[in-house]
């Protein structure tokens, strides 16, 4: 028999300052319970790894802002979230935390490593200092306008809005967040991790020896790349943290993203003593299972600090998801948008399945995707309950009334059912093909069809019927069904663990190892089966009007709280807006930009001149239905080239309550070319 091979799951640790939404689910920790449940049943060797991540910026401005001390924030986090997963039935081998002892020691101790091996560069540099609260401003202690997109409530590490990350000085109009007012420049020093000088080895180990990661992933690394490495500072001006473990480093702890990951390490020390058999010995397979914005961390930074630490292994690969979206929203925890796992496990008891499946069949793997409780419904109705749970309750109801519960013999085919043998038999290679991609929806969808040509069977040969005239033909169509059921019992147990569990115990049987799969001997004859219950009830339209109307509720207290509505900037002076020259204006003219999705190019009547606009609108308003359309426009901006398009000016638009754009246009009988004043 082969060796099992040694597999390492890591999933982000999920920091201590909120709980556990449908988004983490769906982008993290479904697919690696999946994936480690595949390992776990086809008899690999493998451990799973998760815990809180109790550092950083994220957790004391959460106190802050509850009025409260960091160590009360993670406490409560902590434990709420350990107690959502495994009610969840994710199957971690341990939910460490990065404040305990064992993970201080692992960190300080890394640090020292690269620090006597000279790997770090020391430096004073100036940096954002709120003199009115006394503190350095890092990351997201610090807001201003994303240099990029104009974003401007863009933290000090990254803009929300594009996605790019920053650092404090690249913010425009930079405000403190602790205290609102104009930061100011202070020297200090830092710990930097050469990342430049690594350029040349991860260029080599990802875009070279790891061309099989997922095109997201490698697209983003080979960018960084592509724009050259920095240095990057590993430490932080904060008193919550890792303390700096070297002298001269008071009130210095270690930047949130340089303990993190370590926090695996920890996490793994923490389980077993044999933890160097999984973080040092070439023959472990490291998987790191992450969402998107963790790409660069993951994929470059703790790199960097494994191979100059020098005694780890790297990871194998980074699977790493893109967003959810909730009903065509960014999931927010601050807005309070958002399915919350352990507001879902008191709504939904026993269902946890339910909402893996939906999570699973949609997950995003390669573009961001949005989650609706329709169709989380219709998943449920139409597919679990109406394919899976009808099929499986047909074939074993039927052998409980017929055979008296005991598996009948197979005696002469016919090449239908040679042919759904086939099917079976074909099964396993296709699944085990898109687990070896980390492509659990198509793992999903396969295992699905296996139960979909089930019910199809059965709905084909009717044995209610033909076991009037042969009942030697129905012994055979039960057999075969039941030999698909304990196939399904087998392959669908990565991503249904609970139903699975009542599966066998309705065909009376154990765990079979996932080599079984694609058999059609799993069940011997005369073997006893159970009385089946139901493996999945009908969601009624009621229950998902309650969760819809609970979002609408989020929505107006949102609204009327001003938490959707953006503060007001910083004052102008009255010469500042009327430097701006706003006028009205028709558009004469409009067409979609090629090969964009959001551009239409505009051509303009101002009155004073005939000239092209490039605007992002075009998701909202089909070109030919706004020729005439009377608009307002700014008149003297800058000429920008736009897609190769040199744009005159800039329309102003609007939001509506949908987030549907409007122009603000000025009454049809204004004349073009008006001051807008
Ligand atoms: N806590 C970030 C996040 O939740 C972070 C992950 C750490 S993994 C080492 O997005
Ligand atoms: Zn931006």
């Amino acid at each position: 028999m082969k060796k099992p091979d040694r597999h390492l799951i890591t999933s982000a640790l999920p920091y201590a300052n909120g709980p556990i939404h449908i988004g983490h689910l769906a982008g993290v920790y479904i697919p690696s319970d999946i994936y480690t449940r595949y390992l776990r049943i086809k008899g690999e060797d493998v451990i799973s790894i998760c815990g809180s991540d109790e550092h950083g910026v994220p957790i004391t401005l959460k106190a802050k802002k509850e009025g409260v001390s960091p160590q009360e924030i993670v406490d409560y986090y902590h434990e709420l979230n350990k107690k959502a997963f495994e009610d969840f039935g994710i199957e971690f081998d341990i939910y460490s935390r990065t404040s305990n002892r064992v993970h201080y020691e692992t960190s300080s101790d890394f640090f020292r490593t690269l620090y006597n091996k000279g790997e770090f560069i020391e430096k004073i540099s100036e940096q954002y200092y709120d003199d009115e609260a006394g503190c350095f401003l890092a990351d997201r202690y610090i807001t201003g306008t994303c240099p990029h997109c104009g974003y401007d409530a863009a933290y000090g590490d990254q803009c929300e809005n594009c996605g790019t990350s920053l650092s404090p000085t690249d913010l425009i109009k930079p405000r403190s967040m602790v205290s609102g007012t104009k930061p100011v420049m202070k020297e200090t020093k830092h710990w930097y991790l050469p990342l430049d000088k690594y350029q040349g080895w991860l260029s080599k180990w990802i875009l070279e020896d790891h061309k099989e990661w997922k095109p997201n992933v490698y697209g983003q690394c080979k960018s960084w790349l592509d724009h050259g490495l920095q240095p990057r500072a590993v430490s932080r001006d904060l008193d919550w943290g890792v303390p700096v473990p070297v002298s001269g480093a008071e009130g210095k702890v270690l930047y949130v993203w340089f303990d993190a990951p370590i926090g695996y390490i920890s996490a793994t020390r923490e389980l077993t003593d044999d933890w160097e058999k999984y973080w040092k010995d070439p023959g472990t397979k490291m998987i790191h299972f992450i969402g998107k914005d963790n790409i660069v961390f993951h994929c470059i930074i703790f790199p960097v600090m494994l191979k100059a630490e020098g005694s780890f292994i790297l990871p194998e690969n980074v699977p790493a998801n893109e967003f959810l979206n909730l009903e065509n929203d960014k999931i927010s925890t601050s807005r309070n948008w958002a399915v919350w796992l352990h507001e879902y496990l008191e709504e939904f008891p026993g269902e946890q399945d339910v909402l893996r499946y939906a999570l699973c069949a949609n997950a995003p793997e390669t573009k961001d995707n949005d989650f609706t409780w329709k169709d989380f419904q219709a998943r449920n109705n139409n597919e679990l309950v109406a394919i899976l749970g009808n099929f499986v309750n047909r074939a074993l109801i039927l052998t409980g009334k017929y055979f008296n519960g005991e598996v009948p013999e197979i005696s002469e085919t016919d090449e239908y059912d040679r042919e759904v043998l086939g099917e079976i038999e074909k099964l396993k290679e296709k699944i085990d093909s898109s687990f070896d991609a980390f492509r659990f929806r198509e793992a999903l969808k396969e295992a699905m069809n296996l139960a979909r040509l089930g019910n199809k069977y059965l709905a084909d040969t009717e044995p209610w019927i033909v076991i009037k005239t042969d009942r030697d033909k129905v012994k055979t169509i039960l057999n075969i069904a039941l030999q698909i059921t304990a196939n399904l019992s087998i392959i669908l147990d990565p991503f249904l663990p609970f139903s699975v569990k009542k599966l066998r115990t309705w065909l009376n049987i154990d765990i079979l190892k996932w080599e079984k799969a694609g058999r059609h001997d799993l069940l011997k004859p005369g073997h006893k089966t159970n009385k089946p219950g139901l493996l999945f009830r009908k969601i009624e339209d009621e229950e998902i009007e309650k969760q819809v109307n609970k979002l609408m509720e989020t929505k107006k207290l949102n609204e009327s709280t001003g938490a959707e509505t953006e503060p007001v900037k910083e004052n102008i002076h009255f010469d500042d807006f009327t430097k701006l020259d706003i006028r009205t204006a028709t558009i004469i003219d409009a067409e979609k930009v090629p090969k964009t999705k959001k551009l239409l190019k505009l051509t303009l009547d101002t009155g004073i001149d005939k000239r092209t606009v490039v605007a992002g609108i075009a998701e909202c308003f089909d070109p030919s239905s706004i020729k005439g359309q009377k608009v307002s426009v700014l008149a003297n901006l800058e000429p920008r080239k736009i897609k190769g398009i040199e744009s005159q000016g800039m329309i102003l638009m609007a939001e509506e309550d949908d987030g549907n754009l409007v122009f603000i246009s000025p009454p049809d009988k204004t004349k073009n070319g008006s001051r807008i004043r």
